[in-house]
C-alpha cells in the first residue's frame, strides 16, 4: 500500500480497545508495523480478540502509566476518548503526533470520498448515498461512525467511500480530501465534551476542509462552510435561495421540480431534508438524479429510526430508539403529529449527555398527550410537562403506554424517542430498541 512509509519504523500507541482501536491494531499488524494498545478499563473490550489476533502486540489494561504511555512517536486515539485527558495532553506537550483512525485513512486512501456529519441524519444519509451510488453503477461502501471502522475498508476495491463522521472523529482529522461533504444540521449533543453549541459546530465544520463541494442546510447557520478553499457550495432546505429546495410537496433542484415527497418512502420533513442532502452530495459524480432515482425513493430507512413496529387496533407503536438527542426527538414529534390527531404517547429519557432539555418543553406541552419518562435524566424531562408519568424501566413504560392507549378512542401513536443516550440502562441504542420491540410484541 502506498504512503505507508510514514508509519513504518515508528513507535505506535493506540488508546482504546473498542472497534476503532481493534481495527487500527489489526491494520498495522497486517502491514508488519508493531503497535501497543492501552485501554483505561481493566475489563476492556476485545481482549481475547486482541490477544488471539495480535500475539505480538503489547496490551495494557487499567490505570495508565503516563511515563510508559508517552514512549511513542504516534498516538492513535479512539473517538470516545477526549483529547483533554491528561495522558493525551502529556503526549501533545511532548510533541507526539496525535491522530485518529480517520486521519490515518485520509493519509493512505486514494479513492474518492463523500463524507457526512451532523447532529442527526448521518447514518440515514450515509446509507442512502451509498445505496444510490451503487444503484447508479459505482461500487460504493459506507464506513466510519456508522459502525464500520474506516481502516477495515481502506484497502477494499471500490469506486467510492461514503464516510459517516462524528465530531469526535473530526477532532483528530485534518487531511481528508472529499469530492463532497456536508454538515447536515447542528443541535445540542455531546455537550459533556464541548464548551457550547458554537464550539461543537466549529468542530463539525472541520469536515469542509479540503472539500471540493460543500453541502449545507440553509435553515441552520451553524452548517454554513467558513472555508475559503471550497470550489462549490450547494444548499438544501426550505429557503428560496437553496439549490435543493423543499417547496410544499415538491423537491426542486435549481428551481425545477424533480420529485414529489409522496413518491418517497421515507417520511417526515427531516427525511426530505436528508433526501435533498443526498442528491446534492451525489451531484458532482451523478449530475442527473434519474441515475439513482429508484434507489432514492424506495429507501426504507434504517432500523430504530422512526420505525413502525406494530399496529394494535387504533394504536401505532413506533421505535425511534436512535433519537439520542433533543433535535432527533423534536423531528420525530413534529413529523408524526401536526394537528390534534393522532394522540401521542411519548416514552423518553435516559442519559441526556449534559444537554439542555428545555427546548423539548413547547412540543411536549403542545403536541404530546401523555409523557412517560425513565432513566437517569427522566425526571428532568418529566418536569417539563404536568401530569407526566415517571417509571422505573422500559418494560413498565410499555405496559403503562398500553394502558393509556386503551383509554383513547381515536388514532394513537406510542413513540419511543428518548432524546437521550441509552447507556445508563442498555449497552447501546440498538439494545434499547430491540427491548422495546420485544415488549411490544409480547403485548
Ligand atoms: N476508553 C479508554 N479511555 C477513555 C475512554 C475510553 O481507554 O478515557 C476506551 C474504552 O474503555 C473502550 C474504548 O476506549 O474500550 C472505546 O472506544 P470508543 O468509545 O472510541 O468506541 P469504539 O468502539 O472505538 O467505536 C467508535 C465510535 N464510538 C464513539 O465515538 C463513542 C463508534 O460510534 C464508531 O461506530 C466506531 O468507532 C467505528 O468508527 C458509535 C457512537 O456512539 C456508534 N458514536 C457517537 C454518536 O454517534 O453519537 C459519536
Ligand atoms: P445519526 O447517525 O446522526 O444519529 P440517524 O440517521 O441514525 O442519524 O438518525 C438518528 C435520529 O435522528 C433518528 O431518531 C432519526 O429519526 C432522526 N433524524 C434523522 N434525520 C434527521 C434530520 N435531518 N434532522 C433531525 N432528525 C433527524
Amino acid at each position: 500500500m502506498k504512503n505507508l512509509a510514514q508509519f513504518q519504523q515508528k513507535r505506535i500507541t493506540i488508546l482504546g480497545a473498542g472497534l476503532s482501536g481493534l481495527s487500527c491494531a489489526r491494520f498495522f499488524t497486517k502491514h508488519g508495523i508493531t503497535c501497543r494498545v492501552f485501554d483505561s478499563r481493566v475489563q476492556a473490550p476485545n481482549q481475547d480478540e486482541l490477544k488471539a489476533l495480535l500475539p505480538e502486540t503489547e496490551l495494557f489494561f487499567g490505570d495508565i502509566d503516563v511515563a510508559q504511555f508517552i514512549q511513542t512517536d504516534i498516538l492513535v486515539v479512539s473517538p470516545g476518548v477526549s483529547l483533554l485527558q491528561p495522558e493525551i495532553q502529556s503526549c501533545m506537550h511532548a510533541g507526539i503526533e496525535v491522530l485518529g483512525d480517520v486521519e490515518i485513512f485520509a493519509r493512505l486512501n486514494e479513492k474518492p470520498v463523500i463524507a457526512i456529519t451532523g447532529s442527526n441524519g448521518k447514518s440515514t444519509v450515509t446509507q442512502l448515498v451509498t445505496d444510490c451510488a451503487n444503484a447508479a453503477g459505482k461500487k460504493a461502501v459506507a464506513a466510519g461512525n456508522i459502525g464500520i471502522p474506516v481502516l477495515d475498508v481502506v484497502e477494499q476495491d471500490v469506486d467510492l467511500f461514503v464516510l459517516e463522521l462524528s465530531s469526535f472523529q473530526l477532532e483528530t482529522t485534518s487531511s481528508l480530501v472529499c469530492v463532497s461533504t456536508s454538515v447536515l444540521n447542528v443541535s445540542d449533543d455531546h455537550m459533556e465534551r464541548y464548551d457550547d453549541l458554537a464550539h461543537y459546530a466549529q468542530v463539525k465544520r472541520r469536515i469542509y476542509k479540503n472539500a471540493q463541494t460543500a453541502v449545507y442546510f440553509c435553515e441552520d447557520q451553524f452548517t454554513k462552510p467558513d472555508t475559503d478553499t471550497i470550489q462549490k457550495r450547494l444548499s438544501f432546505g426550505g429557503g428560496r435561495e437553496a439549490q435543493y429546495q423543499l417547496a410544499g410537496r415538491e423537491i426542486k433542484v435549481a428551481g425545477e421540480s424533480v420529485l414529489n415527497t409522496e413518491e418517497i418512502r421515507l417520511q417526515g420533513k427531516h427525511n426530505y431534508e436528508n433526501v435533498m442532502a443526498c442528491m446534492a452530495l451525489l451531484s458532482p459524480l451523478f449530475p442527473n438524479p434519474s441515475q439513482y432515482m429508484n434507489a432514492l425513493v424506495n429507501f426504507a430507512g434504517l432500523p430504530h429510526r422512526c420505525q413502525l413496529i406494530r399496529q394494535i387496533r387504533h394504536t401505532r407503536w413506533i421505535n425511534d430508539s436512535k433519537a439520542t438527542n433533543v433535535g432527533a426527538t423534536l423531528a420525530a414529534i413534529q413529523g408524526l403529529k401536526q394537528g390534534e390527531s393522532p394522540k401521542l404517547i411519548l416514552i423518553a429519557g435516559g442519559d441526556a449527555k449534559g444537554a439542555d432539555l428545555i427546548a423539548l418543553q413547547p412540543v411536549l406541552q403542545s403536541r404530546v398527550n401523555e409523557l412517560i419518562t425513565l432513566g437517569k435524566d427522566g425526571h428532568a424531562i418529566a418536569t417539563l410537562k404536568s401530569n407526566s408519568h415517571p417509571v422505573q424501566d422500559l418494560k413498565s413504560a410499555v405496559s403503562l403506554a398500553r394502558e393509556l392507549s386503551m383509554r383513547e378512542e381515536t388514532d394513537c401513536i406510542v413513540l419511543l424517542s428518548p432524546a437521550c443516550s441509552s447507556l445508563d440502562m442498555f449497552t447501546n441504542f440498538e439494545a434499547r430498541g430491540e427491548a422495546f420491540c420485544q415488549y411490544v410484541e409480547a403485548l
